[in-house]
Parts: C-alpha cells; sequence; structure tokens
C-alpha cells in the first residue's frame, strides 16, 4: 500500500494493524495451528504493503483470462477452450511487457499499462478442471486478494462446484464480485435476466446478501478493440457491457474502499483460521470427552479406595489393641490375687505360678492376634483384587468404544497416541486381574508383616510365627518376677517383701505391656499402612500414563480455547477500528 495516501492516524493503524497480526499468527502457531495456514496468514499480512490486489476465479474456460484480457484492453494472457492457464498469473505494471515463468505453479507477466499502477491483476487456473492440481493453486491465492472476482459463463451459470468453491472464498472473508461473461451468448434481454435472477439467487444463498453482479462479454469487448470502424466499436463496446465493471472497478480504487478492503483483508484471513481452528479444537475436545470420563471414572475410585483403606484400617488395628489391653488387665490381677502372703506355698511353687500366669494371662492371645493380623491381611488383599476388577471394568469399557469407532485411515496422531495407552493400560490391567493370586498375596503379606514384626529392637527375638513372637514377648516380662519369687527366703521375708514385689511385678508388667502394644501396634500400623500404600501405588503406576495424558490434553484443548476467544476479540476490535479510520 502507498503509504503516502495514508492520514497520520491510517498509517497508525497500519503499523498497529500488522504488529496485532504478527502476533496473532504466533499465538496461533503456539497451538497447532498446521504451517501451510500460517504461511497463508502471513501472505495476506504481506499484502498489506503490496498494491490491491484483483484475484479472477472461476471454472475453467469461463473465460476469466479473457476477461482480464479486456480489462486491461490488451491480450496479454493466452486463452483457449481447453483448460488454458496452469500458473497462477500475476499481471503487474512493468517498463516492458515481459513474461517470467517462476515455478511449475507461478508466473508473473509485466505491461506498461496504466491501470496496472493502480492494482495487480492475478489470473488464476481454472476449478473444476481434470487438472486438480490447479484448484489447489487457486484455492492457495485466494487468501491474499484484497477482491474476488467470481467468474462465471453464460453457457453454464453458476454449476454446484461454483457455488462449493465460493463457500471456501467467502470463509476467507473476501468481498467477492459476481461477473457472467459470454453474455453474447444469450439471445435476448428476457433469458439474459432470467440467467441474472438465476446467479443472483444461489449467490445470495451463500453469500446472505444479493452480490454486486456484471454481465459482459469479453468476446465482445475485445472484437470492439480490433475494430477500425469508430460507430461499430462503439456499438460493439456498449454491447459489450464492460465499461460498468470497469467503473466499479474504478471506484473500488477509491481511496476509501481501497483502504477499507485492504485493511481488513488479512483479519478475514486470521478470522477464518480461527474460526477453522476453533472447529477443530472443538472436534478435539468431543472426541477426548470419553477419555474423559474413564480418567475422572479411574481417579475417584482409586481416590476412594485410598480413603476406605486409610479409614478401615485405624478400627482394625484397635481391636487388636484392646487385646493386649485386655491381656495386660489380666495380668495385672494376676499379681494381685497371687503375690499374696495366704499364697505363700503356692508362690513357693515357681514353674506352677508360670503355667498359671500362661494359662491364666496369656491364654490365647498369640492365636487371637495371628488371626486378627490374618483377617486383616485378607481383608487387603480381597480390596485389592476388587479394586483391580473395578478398574478394569472401566478401562473395558473404554477399550469398547475404540472397537465401536474403528477409524480407517486418516487417523489422527493424537488418537493413535490415546489409543496405544488405552491398550497398554488394559493389557497391564488385564494381566494382573487374571494372575491375581489371593493366596500368595496373602502369604507375601504375612511374611512381610512377620519379619517387620520380629525386627523391632523390643521384641529382641528370633522366634519365627507372630504368635510366637507375642508369646515370647510376654513371658520374657514375667520370667524375672518368677525367678525371684522362687528365692529361698521368700519364706522368712514374704511379710516384707512380697507387697513391694507385688508392686514392683505389675509396675514391671506394665511397662513391657505398654512397650509391646506400642511397638506391634506401630509396626503393623507402618506395615499396612506400607501395604496399603504400595497397592495404591501399583494401582496408579498401571493407569497413571494414560491419566495424566487426557489430563495434559484437556488443558492444552482448554488452554487453546482460551487462546482463540482472545483472538477472536481482538479481531474484531481491529475490524472496528478498521473502519473507524477509514471514515466508514
Ligand atoms: N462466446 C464467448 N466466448 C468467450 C468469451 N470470453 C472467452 N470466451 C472463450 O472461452 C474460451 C475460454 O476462455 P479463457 O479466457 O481461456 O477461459 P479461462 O477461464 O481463462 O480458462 P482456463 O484458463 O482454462 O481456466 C476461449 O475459447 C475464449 O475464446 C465471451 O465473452 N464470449
Ligand atoms: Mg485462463
Amino acid at each position: 500500500m502507498r503509504q503516502s495516501m495514508l492520514t497520520e492516524e491510517q498509517a497508525k493503524f497500519l503499523r498497529e494493524e500488522k504488529e496485532a497480526l504478527a502476533e496473532i499468527r504466533l499465538a496461533l502457531s503456539e497451538i497447532d495451528v498446521p504451517r501451510e495456514s500460517l504461511a497463508t496468514l502471513q501472505e495476506a499480512i504481506l499484502q498489506l504493503d503490496e498494491l490491491f490486489l484483483v484475484v479472477i476465479v472461476g471454472e475453467f474456460n469461463a473465460g476469466k483470462s479473457a476477461l482480464v484480457n479486456a480489462l486491461l484492453g490488451e491480450k496479454v494472457l493466452p486463452e483457449g477452450a481447453t483448460p488454458t492457464t496452469s500458473r497462477v498469473t500475476l499481471v503487474k505494471w512493468g517498463e516492458q511487457a515481459a513474461e517470467q515463468v517462476v515455478d511449475e505453479g507461478f508466473a508473473i507477466y509485466t505491461y506498461p499499462l496504466p491501470l496496472l499502477k493502480e492494482l495487480n491483476i492475478v489470473d488464476t487456473p481454472g476449478t473444476n478442471a481434470v487438472i486438480r492440481q490447479h484448484e489447489r493453486l487457486t484455492n492457495e491465492y485466494v487468501p491474499r486478494s484484497d477482491l474476488v472476482l467470481f467468474a462465471t459463463s453464460a453457457d453454464h451459470p453458476m454449476t454446484e462446484s461454483e457455488r462449493q468453491f465460493l463457500e471456501r472464498i467467502l470463509a476467507w472473508g473476501k468481498k467477492v464480485v459476481f461477473v457472467l461473461n459470454k453474455a453474447d451468448i444469450i439471445e435476448d434481454e428476457a433469458a439474459l435476466r432470467e440467467v441474472q435472477t438465476f446467479v443472483i439467487k444461489h449467490a445470495t444463498t451463500v453469500l446472505g446478501d444479493p452480490p454486486e453482479f456484471f454481465p459482459v462479454s469479453a468476446r465482445l469487448a475485445q472484437r470492439a478493440r480490433s475494430e477500425l470502424d469508430p460507430e461499430q466499436r462503439t456499438r460493439l463496446r456498449a454491447a459489450s457491457r464492460l465499461d460498468d465493471l470497469d467503473r466499479y472497478i474504478t471506484a473500488t480504487l477509491d481511496d476509501t474502499t481501497r483502504l477499507q478492503l485492504k485493511f481488513t483483508n488479512p483479519l478475514g484471513v486470521a478470522e477464518n483460521l480461527v474460526a477453522q481452528t476453533s472447529k477443530t479444537t472443538q472436534a478435539q475436545s468431543e472426541d477426548l470427552k470419553e477419555d474423559q470420563k474413564t480418567a475422572v471414572a479411574l481417579e475417584t475410585t482409586i481416590s476412594d479406595y485410598e480413603r476406605d483403606l486409610q479409614s478401615e484400617l485405624n478400627p482394625r488395628l484397635a481391636e487388636m489393641e484392646n487385646i493386649l489391653y485386655k491381656l495386660e488387665q489380666r495380668g495385672l490381677d494376676f499379681f494381685d490375687t497371687t503375690l499374696r502372703l495366704t499364697n505363700i506355698q503356692g508362690l513357693m511353687r515357681g514353674n506352677q505360678v508360670r503355667a498359671e500366669f500362661e494359662k491364666r494371662v496369656l491364654a490365647d492371645v498369640p492365636k487371637q492376634i495371628e488371626e486378627q493380623v490374618q483377617r486383616l491381611i485378607d481383608w487387603l488383599v480381597q480390596k485389592d483384587l476388587q479394586e483391580w476388577q473395578r478398574v478394569m471394568t472401566y478401562v473395558q469399557r473404554r477399550q469398547a468404544l475404540n472397537i465401536e469407532h474403528i477409524v480407517g485411515a486418516g487417523i489422527e496422531p493424537r488418537e493413535i497416541r490415546r489409543r496405544e495407552l488405552i491398550d497398554t493400560m488394559g493389557k497391564t490391567v488385564k494381566r494382573i486381574v487374571e494372575t491375581y493370586d489371593r493366596d500368595r498375596e496373602a502369604s507375601e503379606l504375612a511374611a512381610h508383616v512377620e519379619t517387620a514384626v520380629a525386627q523391632t529392637a523390643l521384641l529382641e527375638v528370633g522366634a519365627v510365627g507372630l504368635g510366637t513372637l507375642v508369646t515370647a514377648a510376654v513371658l520374657s516380662s514375667s520370667l524375672d518376677v518368677t525367678g525371684i519369687l522362687a528365692a529361698g527366703t521368700l519364706a522368712i521375708l514374704g511379710f516384707f517383701v512380697i507387697p513391694y514385689k507385688r508392686k514392683q511385678a505389675k509396675d514391671n508388667f506394665k511397662e513391657k505391656m505398654t512397650s509391646l502394644r506400642t511397638n506391634l501396634l506401630n509396626t503393623l500400623t507402618t506395615q499396612f499402612k506400607n501395604e496399603s500404600q504400595g497397592a495404591v501405588t501399583r494401582l496408579k503406576d498401571g493407569v497413571m500414563p494414560y491419566v495424566l495424558y487426557v489430563r495434559a490434553e484437556r488443558e492444552r484443548i482448554e488452554k487453546g480455547e482460551a487462546v482463540l476467544t482472545r483472538l477472536r476479540q481482538r479481531l474484531s476490535s481491529l475490524r472496528a477500528r478498521s473502519q473507524s479510520v477509514v471514515g466508514k
């Protein structure tokens, strides 16, 4: 755009618009927008610095090249009845007429015509030709244009493929003008009006509003040019109706309209990219729904399980504590009733006292404790297996959905990754559930518990079996008592010694029982907490890669959505500003 024709405010806006669009492009690049789309936006941004660009599009053989020639008043471009234009062709001003083939898809023609100092014209390969490559080239070039001339031919006006192509152009936010070429082949005005009504009606359904519409004949315009007789020439020129289109284009080139179109052109492109990306993001969000449900179900069931384990463990351990309290109480009662002067005879028989102690105090405590621990182990193993089975249900439900939606080729890498994760998780979970051996799990757990108890320093015994350990601990505490009592002097000193010995024995017993209880419970608590934590960790390890992936995907999509919303707002405010600086 020639900077000289801009007011200060417009020049300032142009700078801001470029900056904003560069930022928008960067933001889009961070949310997975295809590279080609970003390149398209970049081209549209660069176009801000170029001359006004008119791009002519339409099906092959519609007479696009003929139309460009007619507008230029020179036969610059080749025309032909078969697909002719094979490259996007930029026609621009140059001191000499020259033709430069840039590559397979692009050529530049220069021509010393005054109109070309005001605008660049791009002729495109026809759409719907057998050569599909042509359509792609045209599609790529459309986003850059400031104005699109949509050429349709009077011999087959507004075909279905033209309608589809029009929709795509419109998505880029382009200003589209309709040209009905080959109007000369329509017999009379009535027929022309009929065709006009038809084209406008169909174009309106796509555009929303009736478009600017110009019926012309490029052929008659060309004939007029080569006609020597001035009268005949005027007649042919009038019949070509090309002046109306000429005037429209000249009017469009007035400062305001041209600026308006220029400023909004890259905005339309950016808006289209934002819209396309939103669609993709929405589709991805939709695709992720099932996984979110599954991930949430898995996370919830595992954290419920974790909570259950914690809350159920304490009451079960409290039962164990209770058994030991009762034991202590019985021991104290035993000393009270046994260590008495009146029982001096009985006390003299140390072995008997000891046997009595074992029978009345220790009783079946070792067995009770063993059973209680076994129950704890069974409970833990049972819960673990149940939890794996529950997890398997969720995972298999999700897997079944994958089988339902078998997608053929074109499956996204993201989807592939997700399926891999589901599959791996499914295999792990299935293997664990199917090979779960309760007895083995339980005996391994029992061995862990036993080792842990045996390792507590206070028990100081090398005995094997939890019950034996407890027995040894309890009996070791009463040994000294019976030992002292067995001394021969007891008969003489009994009167003075017994109350003292009783107190000593009770204190000693109490202390040892407290430490047994504390140690045993601490050890069991720690051990079972570790075991249940281990079970939870094993579950988490099985499902976490998937759950984390789903969570990361969700975050990525949400972040993308937030960025897109921000970009939409920014673009709409840029659009509003562009209108106000142009004064429309
Ligand atoms: N009757 C009539 N024929 C025309 C008119 N304009 C062009 N033609 C003829 O239509 C044929 C196609 O013209 P082109 O200008 O090559 O058409 P195009 O749309 O550029 O075609 P491609 O480059 O293949 O996409 C040629 O034979 C032209 O002579 C017109 O106004 N009236
Ligand atoms: Mg052509």
